[in-house]
């Protein structure tokens, strides 16, 4: 091999390697939003609305004495958790951008909207 070549080929993993660290160096997320009396929460606070980042994902923490049941039938991400205990909880992966209205089959109250950027 000469040594253009060689170089040439040192160029080329350079750029891939560079390429490869760009993609994997964005790290998604995971939020945990409790249930909490009833309310949504991040950090003890109670939240009507959160922005997550494309990629990230919802670790949704159950933290009440009871069941609950969250769901969301939005076009941005239809899911739906099923009921759930105290201490447990489940998680959603946002691939996409978009809005989602999450709520709870038990609680009609409980409500909050993910806004995915
Ligand atoms: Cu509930």
């Amino acid at each position: 091999m000469s040594k253009q070549k060689i170089f040439h080929h040192t160029f080329i993993i350079g750029v891939i390697t560079a390429a490869l660290f760009a993609t994997f160096s964005v790290h998604a997320e995971e939020v945990v939003v409790g249930q909490h009396n009833k309310t949504f929460v991040v950090d003890g606070n109670k939240v009507e609305a959160i922005t997550i980042h494309v990629g990230d994902t919802i670790r949704f923490k159950n933290e009440d004495p009871f069941f609950h049941n969250i769901f969301s039938l939005s076009d941005l991400k239809t899911f739906d958790l099923g009921s759930f205990p105290k201490g447990q909880s489940k998680t959603v992966t946002f691939d996409k951008p978009g809005m989602a209205e999450v709520e709870c089959a038990i609680h009609p109250e409980m409500y909050m909207e993910v806004t995915v950027k």
